[in-house]
């Protein structure tokens, strides 16, 4: 029976690092401050930014909201992306994705300060995380590592596979998995033999977006097993792209949904966004 990695419990002490050196950080003048823009009313993104809002305000960040309208233009939203570069006091800048689809992401990724840039969505931090030369880690791959390294998982010379090869989780999971000497592979809708490099993977993170795909006859005796999936099951319930219980029976490790790589998500962004202060004041 597995060992349950809480990311509830991780979170909360990453989080409780934050706030510590933010009150470092207060007693020097500075205030950490995180912009977080939402386009429309997705209802999931909604959630994930009142998420954010919170835990700046558990850490004691400012954190300011821009809610914009559906209709947003991309010119707005360029606009208001400049200010917020060009404000001081304004240390992390984020925009919630997906945006609406008359939208354009990648020119708004592009326009964030790679400085502010607190998702490490920039191409700019994208080539520094290969290079393994950064500040910024994007927060689900660093929110999985932390994870990992807290539960006492040693990654050096382990077979990985990654399900899933979005630019926002799994190409980045694989590069941090490689910095640490893990062997990995990336599947994807395309790959033959999703099941069998399963099979043999002694770390496998699910990053597909499917409930329940990967069951337990794709997983070894022994493996650590960390979900990334966030669905909604036919009831309409949280649930990650792992079938809990018979994974659970076989695995090492394994990661909750909710409760598991959700709330580090949260927890790596406040890291960054202090990262990102302490740069700016000259302080790292
Ligand atoms: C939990 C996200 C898909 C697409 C865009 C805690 C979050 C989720 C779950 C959360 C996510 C997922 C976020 C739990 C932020 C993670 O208790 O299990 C927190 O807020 N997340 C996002 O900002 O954009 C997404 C998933």
């Amino acid at each position: 029976m597995a060992i349950v990695i809480s990311g509830k419990e991780v979170s909360a002490k990453v989080r409780a690092d934050v706030k510590k050196e933010c009150d470092e950080l207060k007693a020097k003048g500075i205030a950490p401050g995180l912009a977080v823009i939402i386009v429309g009313d997705d209802p999931a993104s909604r959630v994930y930014v009142n998420n954010k809002k919170k835990a700046c305000a558990d850490v004691g960040f400012v954190s300011e909201e821009y809610a914009l309208p559906a209709e947003t233009t991309q010119e707005e939203l360029m606009a208001l992306i400049d200010k917020l570069n060009s404000r001081p006091e304004i240390n992390g800048i984020l925009c919630q994705l997906p945006l609406p689809k008359h939208l354009d992401e990648k020119a708004v990724i592009n326009a964030i300060s790679p400085i502010k840039d607190v998702d490490a969505f920039h191409p700019s931090n994208v080539g520094r995380i290969m290079i393994g030369d950064y500040h910024f880690l994007p927060c689900t791959p660093a929110g999985v590592m932390e994870l990992i390294h807290y539960a006492g998982i040693d990654v050096s010379g382990k077979s990985c596979v990654v399900i899933g090869r979005s630019n926002i989780v799994g190409k980045p999971m694989a590069m941090l998995l490689m910095h640490e000497n893990g062997t990995v592979t990336v599947c994807h809708t395309k790959t033959k033999n999703t099941a069998e490099l399963c099979r043999s993977a002694d770390i496998i993170i699910a990053s597909v977006g499917r409930p329940k795909f990967l069951t337990a006859d794709m997983v070894k005796e022994g493996a650590v097993v960390i979900d990334v999936g966030i669905n909604r099951d036919e009831n309409g319930k949280l649930c990650g792209d792992v079938d809990y219980e018979p994974v659970a029976a076989k695995a090492s490790y394994i990661t909750p949904v909710p409760g598991g790589v959700g709330p580090m998500t949260i927890a790596m962004l406040m890291k960054n966004t202090l990262m990102a202060a302490k740069i700016q004041n000259g302080l790292a």
